[in-house]
């Protein structure tokens, strides 16, 4: 099907959406309204089913947004198609199901959660009502040759099939025109709101504690081996964020209140002028899967939770911490693990620079020791104390463990799949956040477990190199690792998936030796 032979209703249908959706997406950025189509891409990825979405990151892993982005498109796109077809047919047909389309996203809108911190969700449903008045006139206009003499034709479609009077070069000027109207509004409303968050400059002033240097040994320098220190580039990303929020250190607030003697608000000069610590933190995710990279180790520059919590004075009876991220998300932490002495903060620099976007600007959470859905709120705006009885946070309702702390596990990272015979290096990395690794141990097929060289412990809060030496024989064989954490447990072989509270079973590799 060529352009010249698409249907007439269809097109006229896309044509009108388009330029609605453009001008809604236009009005919205000049006025300062929640967009109206990522409300609706983060309603898709919140209403998601948790099988789905681990099908979805198992597949695309973290390019699973801008694939379901393209989804949502394609199926509006469809559904625009839809209406067209039906206006040829009886047009309050046709307008009906944009009045539906458009409905849909006010409820989209109405429960929106990011508003990318600072969006007025009412401002995106008065930006979505003109897009949407202005979108039903172009349909009507666009498809009132079409109808007109519909009585002698049934379904106006192609050319052949077209009216008297209907002049289908006419016709694919004025939609191409109104569609070209639609993409240019859209790409204005892009410019806009990247005009509204220029990158900010900041500073990182000195911290009264620096990390303390990295021991002698901790890093191996193995080829292949996972660094002990993770680049922020290569630092693996995990959020809900359809749009990496652009937060303005200028109107910056963090706001401390529930279960506390006196709100507290900070602004991001508030932070700076607390004392600042230095901690290298691993943090992980609870869907990295056995043997995944959804783990990172960073230098972490930040104020102390506990600092911030003891200027609003807490109150005894709280149990939980209920932080929000500004693309909505709320996190639920255990009150015990920000103040029982761990070097929990709210960081301002990772490694050494501020924040990337991408993790968190200006200011997110580490906590050592916990998974990052339960603790690493990235965008923090608000810190509510509060009691884990009197709330839910997002993925706790959604199925996952209201408490996530990090299980003991170790990933195999060398040999890859095939090898030579002879003295073959086994590595990897082993964690065991807050508790520290005090063993790995290696198993080759059947035979017994041997112990494993493990690098030099920076903290316990960090994960730790581990190294082995295999005779390989030629042919096929099975390596597996388990790891030990400071009391002497060893991770455990059950194997489970990452739902509802962390991936267990050792990592093994099938290595060919030939
Ligand atoms: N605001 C916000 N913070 C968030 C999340 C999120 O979706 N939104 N995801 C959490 C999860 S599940 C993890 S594992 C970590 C990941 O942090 P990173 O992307 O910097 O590695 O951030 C946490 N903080
Ligand atoms: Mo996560």
């Amino acid at each position: 099907m060529t352009f010249r032979t698409l249907p007439s209703g269809p097109v006229a249908g896309i044509a009108a959406g388009v330029l609605g959706l453009g001008i809604a997406e236009l009005i919205a950025a000049l006025a300062g309204g929640a967009s109206p189509l990522l409300a609706l891409g983060d309603r898709v990825i919140d209403l998601t089913p948790r099988w789905l979405k681990e099908a979805a990151v198992a597949t695309f892993g973290t390019a699973d947004k801008p694939i379901l982005l393209a989804c949502v498109a394609l199926v509006t796109l469809a559904l625009l198609g839809v209406a067209g077809a039906l206006a040829v047919r009886r047009l309050p047909l046709g307008v009906g199901m944009l009045l539906i389309l458009g409905a849909v996203d006010i409820a989209a809108l109405l429960a929106d959660r990011s508003g990318n911190g600072t969006a007025s969700p009412a401002t995106g449903i008065v930006a979505l009502l003109i897009g949407l008045a202005v979108g039903i006139t172009s349909l009507v206009l666009l498809t009132r040759r079409l109808r007109r003499h519909d009585a002698a034709t049934t379904v106006a479609t192609t050319e052949a099939e077209a009216p008297d009077g209907f002049d289908r070069r006419r016709f694919l000027v004025a939609a191409s025109a109104v569609t070209a109207a639609g993409v240019a509004s859209g790409v204005g409303a892009k410019v806009v709101t990247g005009r509204r968050h220029p990158a900010t400059k900041v500073a990182i002033p000195a911290t009264v504690s620096p990390a303390a240097p990295l021991p002698a040994g901790a890093e191996l320098r193995i080829d292949g081996l996972t660094p002990h220190l993770t680049s922020v580039d290569d630092f693996y990303r995990i959020d809900i964020a359809l749009l990496t929020p652009r937060l303005d250190v200028d109107d910056y607030r963090l706001k401390i209140h529930g279960l506390v003697e006196n709100p507290v608000e900070l602004t991001y000069q508030d932070l700076l002028a607390m004392p600042l610590y230095e901690r290298r933190l691993t943090i992980c995710c609870v869907s990295n899967e056995v043997g995944g990279d959804l783990i990172g180790n960073a230098t972490w520059t930040g104020v102390r939770i506990r600092d911030v919590l003891k200027r609003a004075g807490l109150d005894p009876d709280a149990d939980a911490v209920k932080s929000t991220g500004a693309d909505g998300i709320t996190i639920g932490t255990p009150l015990e693990a920000l103040t029982d002495g761990r070097d929990s903060l709210l960081a301002i620099a990772q490694n050494g620079e501020p924040l990337t976007r991408e993790h968190g600007f200006p200011v997110r959470m580490v906590v050592p020791g916990l998974y990052g859905y339960v603790s690493a709120t990235k965008w923090l705006t608000e810190l509510e104390v509060t009691r884990f009885a009197d709330f839910r946070a997002y993925w706790t309702d959604r199925g996952w463990s209201a408490e996530g702390p990090i299980k003991t596990a170790c990933r195999i990272d060398i040999p890859g799949r095939e090898t030579m015979p002879g003295t073959v290096t086994v590595a990897g990395v082993a964690w065991a956040q807050h508790r520290g690794v005090s063993k790995v141990e290696v198993r080759i097929d059947d035979g017994p477990w041997q112990p494993a060289e493990l690098a030099a412990e920076d903290s316990i809060d960090t994960w730790r190199q581990w190294t082995y030496r295999w005779d390989a024989t030629e042919g096929e064989h099975q390596v597996q690792a388990r790891a030990f954490d400071r009391s002497g447990r060893p991770q455990t072989d059950a194997e489970a998936p990452p739902a509802p509270d962390g991936a267990t079973g050792y990592p093994a590799r099938t290595v060919t030796v030939g």
